[in-house]
């Protein structure tokens, strides 16, 4: 790690501002030192490294276009971009944690919660002092949320919640839960729910074979007696939760990037010191091909990020132009792990090397977040005007 030169084919670096760079850097810089040295072990034994939170709200990673004034560090779209990218260099599930408690939980508390949620949460949430999950996805409704069939009845001083939820990011150690959940009339809501509250469970979700060191579990909801004042007043409906998605979907097109970008570094450099017939393997064309079509794919998926968060920061990105940055990137660093894995022969299955594991968890990515298909028949609805998905 201590090697990596970040590829920037077309200059990209001219077209960001000194406080991008910073924050990038810095981000950059602590991955290396904090997340890289130990991720592999952690990935192994199948443990979220919990010592990194400090560090990840150091560098702005809970909540990097939050407002300062609620314990966001206040950064532009193209920031969070950056910082995601290179948190996804160490490892896809270091990121998930990032992005989940950035754009699934202080996300919806600052866009539809109240002023008293927003300071109750947000700050503690920046910190890291308290961690968040995000409660969508159940058991029967994973590509289709709207069917969901969590759900939360009146009481008159409280709400009862009801129902469970599967493939939580972060659900066996958060300390809330924002949690998605139709009321009697049917109509979705996010509810906050905390740690402790009787009734509520968060079983962890073993041997999975990808984001080994992110933890993953359900939510379980036993006639959990929710606080009124826990409810997100300020928007309802499955555009709440889809709203968040835009957010996270569009971080981990750029994080995706930061994993590609690893892949690739780490080839080349493979490639370049490795002799085979008394010759670099770099210096054959089976292996340039490879490298000439990794850096072509990272560059195009650059400038597709690049040009999205510019569209971001001016409000104007649609969730179907997210979808294809999303599709699109998470598509090419898959294809290049597994390219890079190649190149590195047998060396590559090890875990001497980071490209095996960001395979394994790019499988995760590719399908968390709206699945591969899924987003390609967001795209297809955009341009023809038929949800083919229903
Ligand atoms: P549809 O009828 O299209 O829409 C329902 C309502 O929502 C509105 N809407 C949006 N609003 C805001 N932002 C968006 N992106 C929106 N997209 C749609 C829409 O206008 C409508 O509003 P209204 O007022 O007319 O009711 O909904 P549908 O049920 O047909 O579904 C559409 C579909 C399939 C695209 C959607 O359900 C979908 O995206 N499915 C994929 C599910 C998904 O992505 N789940 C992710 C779970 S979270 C996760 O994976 C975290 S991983 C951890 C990590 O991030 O690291
Ligand atoms: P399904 O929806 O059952 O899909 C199965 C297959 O069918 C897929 O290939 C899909 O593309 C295809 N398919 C579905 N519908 C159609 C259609 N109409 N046309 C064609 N093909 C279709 N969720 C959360 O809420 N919060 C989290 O924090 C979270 N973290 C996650 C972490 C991990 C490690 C993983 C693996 C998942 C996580 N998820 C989370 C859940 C994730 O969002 C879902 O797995 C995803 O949305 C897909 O749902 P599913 O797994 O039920 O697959």
């Amino acid at each position: 790690p201590d090697l990596f030169e970040a590829p920037d084919y077309y200059n990209l670096d001219d077209l960001l501002n000194d406080e991008h760079k910073l924050v990038r850097d810095a981000a950059r810089q602590w991955v290396k030192r904090d997340v890289s040295p130990i991720i592999e072990d952690y990935a192994q034994k199948a443990e979220f490294p919990k010592q990194i939170i400090g560090g990840l709200a150091e560098i702005g990673a809970f909540g990097p276009y939050i407002p300062e004034e609620y314990g966001g560090a206040g950064l532009d779209q193209i920031s969070y971009g950056l910082i995601m990218q290179e948190i996804e260099r160490g490892d896809s599930g270091v990121r998930s944690t990032a992005s989940v408690q950035s754009s699934l939980v202080m996300y919806p508390i600052y866009t539809y919660g109240t002023e008293e949620q927003r300071k109750k949460y947000l700050p503690k949430l920046a910190s890291g002092e308290f961690m968040g999950c995000f409660g969508l996805t159940e058991p029967n409704h994973g590509s289709n949320p709207g069917g969901m069939e969590t759900k939360f009845e009146d009481k008159g001083d409280h709400f009862l919640l009801n129902g469970a939820k599967l493939w939580i990011s972060n659900s066996p150690f958060a300390d809330i839960a924002v949690v998605w959940a139709k009321n009697e009339e049917g109509r979705i809501h996010g509810l906050i729910v905390e740690r402790g509250m009787e009734g509520f469970t968060t079983p962890e979700t073993h041997n999975k074979w990808s984001l080994r060191a992110s933890a993953t579990g359900e939510l379980v909801f036993n006639d959990v007696k929710v606080p009124k004042e826990n409810l997100l007043p300020n928007k309802s409906g499955l555009g709440a939760p889809l709203g968040c998605l835009d957010s996270a979907r569009y971080g981990i097109s750029w994080g995706a990037i930061g994993a590609a970008m690893d892949c690739y570094d780490t080839a080349l450099r493979y490639a370049k010191e490795r002799i085979q017939f008394g010759k670099p393997i770099a210096a054959t064309q089976l292996q340039q091909k490879k490298l000439a079509e990794m850096i072509t794919e990272i560059t195009k998926a650059q400038l597709l990020a690049f040009r999205l968060g510019q569209l971001k920061n001016e409000g104007r990105a649609t969730t179907a132009q997210i979808s294809m940055a999303k599709r699109n990137n998470v598509d090419m660093a898959i294809n290049i792990a597994r390219e890079a894995r190649q190149v590195l022969g047998g060396m590559g299955i090890t875990g001497e090397y980071s490209i095996m594991r960001h395979m394994m968890n790019l499988e995760s990515v590719i399908t968390y977040e709206g699945t591969h298909d899924i987003h390609l028949l967001i795209t297809g609805m955009d341009i023809t005007g038929h949800a083919a998905f229903k």
